[in-house]
């Protein structure tokens, strides 16, 4: 392509409302416009780089055995409410009438559609499995679209869906969308980590995202030292503490003290002088609208998905001041364990934990000197908190690190839950009607790219990999006034064009300088630079945009060097 004629609006200024580097340098570097909130064009340099990442998608997917399919954007509202989901969600979903006043959404994903259509034409286990994948354009009415396309409301998502006969099946499948996922963001030259995931309202038993290490990521993770373990800050698990032997003896005499108006943990430990590990925080919370006491350690927190996850509960929230009213018999603040009306659950925090200080039930009063079993009785210790940076391994012990992460892939074992709720059925070889047992599985192929830019950047620009540059080679004749030097720079654009090669050609009528600040924005990886000088001794500078290395090499040679390097790197 020559540069003169590309429609490739770079410019120097730093947009104000841009937050993170990848969409500064998308913007700057001409590759995105916004139309309008979280809204985004994509402009030539852009989308070639979005069609590279789809063809390494394609080519994984296609590998893994999935088949490429399209699905509508415009989605018939029935289908959501078979399925249950069109009254579940809010404002997110875009919903729209057509002439005939019938119902519709925006797609934001394609569950129902997809198992619609294979309902339709699926009848016996000997057509199963099967995995079916589309890349398209999905709407989220985002509440408050960020960073660019990083999270925009209309984004470009590869979406797939596998249907089995068994959950063996469906573990097969999942396996291998997990090793494709692996694939395509190493060839992507991503450096990321497949992370244990909440499954969130998708439903069904287990998920994995795939982070992007970077500060700028909105997603926290947790990984091991030493092992492979890795989780979603909100899933990371917690070891269960060592029991050790607490002798009754032990337990001193329960001691009401008056605490007027002392409330928080913070109040309570100054009040008594008692370190915060030293207190028992008891929150009550409706879930499925009956209250539950949940006790934890005064120096932790509580994780509502672990905790909505351990009920089993459609909706958690922290009861009301009257629940809690009515339920412990004082206002907030000074809720305990002992004579409370509800059942009670503890994080494993307080496993070991004696003669310490809770709420008395009592308007103005705390307890000290509390301890299960001989005051009160839990049903059950479960892993409910938040994982601290102080927490071992849960698979091996070993210290842990958080990090934090750019969501680019989430992968799902979605179960029965829609071919249920929608009748996806099949005749078993014993000739039984079952559910097909899906899986899901996502990427955001815009987020990728971004991603890619913000692990991949410097203060000069961008800094493509190979695999997914939007051109290999950038030649840029450092004036094209000199006939003959621009001459030569389209003979090699001409014959590294002819051997396959990427190529831009600057042949603007722009100072060295302008054009030397354009590359590198631009992130091109490979530079060849031409100046009458080095071309009287018969040489051309190449330049390695990653490493900044600088080349001199014959005319003669550098076709060769260029389609050399290209192969090596692709
Ligand atoms: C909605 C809206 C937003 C949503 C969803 C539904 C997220 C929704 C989860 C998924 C799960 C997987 C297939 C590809 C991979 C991800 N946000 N999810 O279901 F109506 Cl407004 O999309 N789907």
């Amino acid at each position: 392509m020559r540069y003169s004629e590309m429609f490739l609006p770079t410019s120097r200024e730093t947009p104000s409302d841009a937050e993170v580097i990848s969409h500064r340098l998308m913007l700057r570097a001409g590759m995105i416009r916004k139309l309008t909130s979280g809204i985004y064009s994509y402009l030539p340099l852009g989308y070639r780089v979005i069609k590279k990442v789809e063809q390494i998608i394609r080519e994984e997917m296609d590998r893994a055995g999935a088949q490429e399919v399209f699905l509508p954007a415009v989605q018939p509202a029935e289908l959501w409410i078979e399925s249950g989901r069109w009254q579940f969600y809010g404002k997110e979903l875009l919903r729209l009438k057509d002439r005939h006043n019938r119902e519709y959404c925006i797609g934001p994903t394609h569950e129902e559609v997809i198992t619609d259509l294979v309902r339709n034409e699926i009848q016996t286990y000997r057509q199963l499995p099967i995995n079916l994948y589309q890349i398209q354009t999905k709407f989220r009415d985002e509440i408050r679209p960020r960073f660019g396309i990083m999270r925009s409301r209309e984004f470009g998502m590869k979406d797939a869906y596998s249907f089995d006969a068994d959950d063996s099946g469906a573990e097969l499948s999942y396996k291998k969308m997990f090793e494709a996922y692996n694939r395509i963001f190493s060839r992507c030259g991503l450096s990321f980590r497949p992370v244990e995931a909440d499954s969130g309202s998708i439903g069904g038993s287990f998920s994995h995202e795939f982070l992007v290490t970077a500060d700028s990521g909105e997603d926290g993770m947790v990984y091991c030292t030493s092992c492979d373990y890795a989780a979603n800050l909100e899933k990371a698990e917690i070891a269960r503490p060592e029991e050790r032997h607490i002798d009754e003896s032990e337990f001193l005499p329960l001691e009401e003290i008056y605490t007027p108006d002392v409330r928080t943990i913070e109040e309570v430990s100054a009040f008594l002088n008692v370190t915060t590990q030293d207190i028992v925080k008891t929150l009550i919370f409706s879930a499925d609208d009956s209250p539950i006491a949940v006790l934890i350690r005064g120096d932790e927190e509580i994780n509502e998905i672990k905790l909505k996850n351990y009920l089993g509960c459609d909706s958690l929230e922290l009861a009301t001041d009257d629940i809690v009213h009515e339920v412990t018999g004082a206002p907030k603040g000074f809720a305990g364990g002992i004579g409370i009306k509800s059942e009670i659950i503890a994080d494993y925090s307080l496993i070991n934990m004696r003669n310490f200080v809770m709420g008395a039930n009592k308007q103005d009063y705390h307890i000290k000197n509390c301890n299960i079993g001989r005051d009160f009785k839990i049903k059950d210790f479960a892993d409910l908190r938040i994982v601290e940076v102080t927490d071992l391994c849960p698979r091996c012990k070993s210290p842990i690190e958080f990090a934090r992460g750019i969501e680019v892939g989430h992968v799902f074992k979605l179960g029965t839950k829609y071919s249920k709720a929608m009748k996806a059925t099949f005749l078993d070889k014993d000739g039984k009607e079952k559910y097909m047992v899906m899986g899901c599985y996502g990427i955001g192929v815009g987020r990728t790219m971004a991603a890619c830019i913000e692990q991949n950047n410097d203060e000069d620009g961008i800094i493509w990999p190979f695999s997914i540059a939007p051109y290999h080679v950038l030649i840029t004749p450092v004036n094209i006034k000199n006939k003959e030097l621009l001459s030569m720079a389209e003979k090699l654009y001409d014959n590294l064009e002819g051997r396959g090669i990427e190529v831009l050609l600057d042949d603007r009528d722009e100072r060295a300088g302008v054009k030397f600040k354009d590359a590198d924005l631009i992130g091109i990886p490979l530079r060849i630079t031409m100046g009458p000088k080095k071309l009287a001794e018969g040489k051309v500078e190449v330049r390695f945009r990653k490493s900044g290395e600088v080349r001199e090499i014959l005319f003669d040679d550098v076709e060769d060097f260029v389609v050399q390097v290209v192969k090596r790197e692709q």
